[in-house]
């Protein structure tokens, strides 16, 4: 992982100390000694990550933070402030300025490695929704990509073995989140892959059960692999925490664990679940953009040539049928002609509906172009296609489609071209060919009517 970070402090021993660390792990690191230039840094050049300091003469952390967060170009940056121990209201204080995490001074490296990188995957994931969020047009997709802080509170699951430290922390989370608590880890293993946590969060505090175990259970199931998890660990068991980091662990906390701090481990947390869940969404509603036709909701024809292809060699490989129906409305340009366009446009969304309703789920229908449409049947030996063919040209020519803007009911007919696989050796191309010219024959033949190409 590589990121461009922004360290911010006064102090130059203390920028040296952390540029050196984070330029070992091939971070990229600029510098700042006030928060003015932090600013002018942020407005001009890619940041992925601020390391701000609090106490510095002239303009001071909380403030920089501020009015990053205010800024429309800088506020998608996170800021994590690096606060002393000894100054627990700072915390609070730097979370009311907008701040994504803090480190406390002197910062250790488990800590500083953890966070950054947690954060800066955030701002990967969050990056490229904007990116997404800029180049899509369509209402469903931004309704999807809407990137605010989450609204909805987020859902978590507390493993938590016992029950005093339970009540603590439900209370700390309250405000952020609606919290199911399981004291037994297979339990909360089953409920985490029943239900839908946005994070769920991990107490090192069993008597006899190793936590790890839960964690790595977590990672390697499929309906939970991609859950955050937060560990709670005893202060100085550095061990575990590389052990659990090592696991896919996404972040941990040391007890005594202090609400604030788990505040905004946790938002940061549910928001880069709540994130990589509507890219994950956006990218299917993608896939299913590109693979639709718009007017009727069918597969297009662009799906149909990838996909017959995978239907035609497995029918193949496992000697079975497969049969497919071409088929075209009959005169459909009078229907334009006489109705216009958009008449036309109507005939052809209610041709599709019925064209679903003729078909199994386990067809593929599609609409191949202008008012023709192609049906693939698995399993389907040529009779039993003639069958299908007969019922769909049937659905259409024995009830008139309305058309509402014309305020007109036309008979509308379809003429069917069908052929079946040849075992002995076939291709999609020949078996389209084939149905073509056999609906080919049928509209020479007087229309409304199914023709089946010879075996
Ligand atoms: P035939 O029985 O021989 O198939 O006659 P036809 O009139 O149906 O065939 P032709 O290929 O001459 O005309 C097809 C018409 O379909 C012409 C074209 O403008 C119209 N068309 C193609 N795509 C669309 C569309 O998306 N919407 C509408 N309304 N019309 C379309
Ligand atoms: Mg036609």
């Amino acid at each position: 992982m590589t990121a461009r970070i922004l360290v911010v402090d006064d102090v130059p021993a203390n920028v040296k100390l952390l540029e050196a660390r984070l330029v070992a792990e091939y971070f990229d690191v600029l510098t700042a000694e006030n928060g003015h230039s932090a600013l002018a840094i942020c407005e001009t050049t890619p940041v992925d990550l601020v390391l701000l300091d609090i106490m510095m003469p002239g303009m001071d952390g909380f403030e920089v933070c501020e009015r990053l967060k205010a800024n429309s170009r800088t506020a998608h940056i996170p800021v994590v402030m690096v606060t002393a121990l000894d100054q627990p209201s700072d915390r609070v204080r730097g979370l009311k300025a907008g701040a994504d995490d803090f480190l406390t001074k002197p910062v250790n490296d488990l800590q500083l490695m953890s966070r950054v990188k947690s954060l800066v995957r955030l701002k990967n994931v969050s990056d490229e929704l904007r990116l997404r969020a800029q180049t899509t047009h369509t209402i469903g997709l931004q309704e999807l990509l809407r990137q605010d802080r989450p609204d909805e509170p987020g859902s978590v699951l507390l493993v938590d073995g016992r029950a005093s430290s339970q009540e603590r922390l439900l209370r700390a989370l309250k405000p952020i989140a609606a919290v199911s608590v399981m004291a037994e880890p297979q339990a909360a293993l089953f409920e985490a892959a029943e239900s839908d946590f946005d994070l769920v969060i991990v107490n090192a505090n069993f008597d006899d059960y190793d936590p790890l175990r839960l964690c790595s259970q977590l990672r390697s199931l499929e309906r939970t692999r991609f859950i955050p998890i937060l560990l709670v660990a005893d202060q100085g068991n550095d061990e575990l925490i590389v052990r659990a980091l090592e696991l896919g662990v996404t972040d941990y906390i040391m007890r005594p664990v202090d609400p604030n701090e788990l505040l905004a481990r946790c938002l940061t947390q549910i928001r880069r679940k709540q994130c990589n869940d509507r890219l994950r969404a956006s990218v299917q509603q993608t896939i299913e953009l590109a693979i639709t036709d718009d007017l009727t909701g069918l597969h297009n024809r662009r799906y149909l040539d990838s996909h017959l292809k995978l239907l035609v060699d497995r029918a193949m490989a496992r000697g079975r049928p497969l049969s497919i129906c071409i088929t075209d409305i009959d005169r459909f340009k009078q229907v334009n002609d006489t109705y216009g366009h958009d008449s036309g446009d109507e005939v052809l969304r209610e041709f599709a509906s019925r064209v679903r309703a003729t078909v199994r789920g386990a067809d593929l229908a599609c609409r191949f172009g202008g008012e023709e449409f192609v049906i693939v049947m698995p399993d389907t030996p040529a009779e039993m296609a003639a069958v299908v063919a007969e019922r769909l040209r049937l659905m259409v020519a024995s009830r008139g489609f309305e058309i509402a803007r014309a305020d007109a009911v036309l008979s509308v007919t379809a003429s069917l071209g069908l052929a079946s696989l040849r075992p002995e050796g076939d291709t999609p191309e020949a078996l389209l060919k084939r149905a073509d010219v056999a609906l080919y024959d049928a509209k020479n033949n007087g229309r409304n009517r199914v023709v089946a190409a010879a075996a």
